[in-house]
């Protein structure tokens, strides 16, 4: 590999990269024994493609709109009831995820460099759940698409942080264990990690990340963190 850029500063996704979300298929299996990794999956799919078709018709619903859809047409889809009090559980869900064991403690190693979150979640998502898990204690800050109006991968979206953070896109780490979001943010220009949790293929829409690892404490090694 040529030699990467040491970034000065870093930037990462939210959820399934510091935020677990394994917990929801649980919650989801409690509601619905038997279904709770179909949920789930299905869930996940339509929520990441209706921010994409949201973005293409130029007819945005924020996160958590998008996710209440999507929740509702993988239950359509599955054939399964849903009671109000049992939706709004597993909306419920995503404000009460718990970090990945390693994040705290990576994200401290990667001080003093600037760290910030750059999510597909509302504002009113993310705070909460960083305020609650005492990721807060360890970011510089927050940014959501809503200041972009259109979701990842959008390089508006990636401009955002570049644009806040003062700095070029490839003196930007940006993280993140989605494939599709890893590809999109190297499009931009960022230097991109990619946690590859599940031992997935990479994406091939576009060019691939700099680096793959396992865990966020990987990238703070590979920085000499
Ligand atoms: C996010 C989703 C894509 O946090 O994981 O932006």
């Amino acid at each position: 590999m040529s030699a990467l850029t040491t970034p000065d500063a870093f930037v990462f996704d939210a959820y399934g990269t510091l935020f677990d979300v394994n917990s929801i298929a649980a919650r989801a299996e409690a509601i619905a024994p038997g279904h709770g990794a179909a949920i789930t999956q299905l869930w996940r799919t339509k929520q990441l493609e209706y921010t994409w078709l949201g973005s293409l018709m130029e007819r945005r619903h924020d996160f958590a709109e998008v996710t209440a859809e999507a929740l509702d047409y993988a239950f359509a889809a599955l054939v399964l009831p849903l009671d109000a009090a049992e939706r709004q559980s597993l909306l419920d869900a995503w404000l009460d995820l718990a970090p990945y064991p390693d994040v705290p403690d990576a994200l401290t190693r990667l001080a003093p460099r600037p760290r910030w979150i750059l999510s597909n979640g509302t504002r009113a998502m993310l705070e909460p759940l960083c305020a609650r898990t005492g990721l807060a204690a360890h970011l510089d800050g927050i940014l959501s698409v809503d200041d972009a109006g259109v979701y990842k991968p959008s390089p508006r979206v990636y401009r955002l942080a570049a644009d806040r953070l003062g700095l070029a896109p490839a003196r930007i780490g940006f993280v993140s264990s989605n494939g599709w979001d890893a590809v999109g943010a190297k499009a931009f220009g960022f230097t991109v990690y990619w946690i590859n949790r599940a031992g997935l293929p990479i994406d091939r829409h576009g060019p691939a990340p700099d680096v793959q690892v396992g865990t966020l404490a990987d990238v703070a090694a590979r920085v000499g963190a």
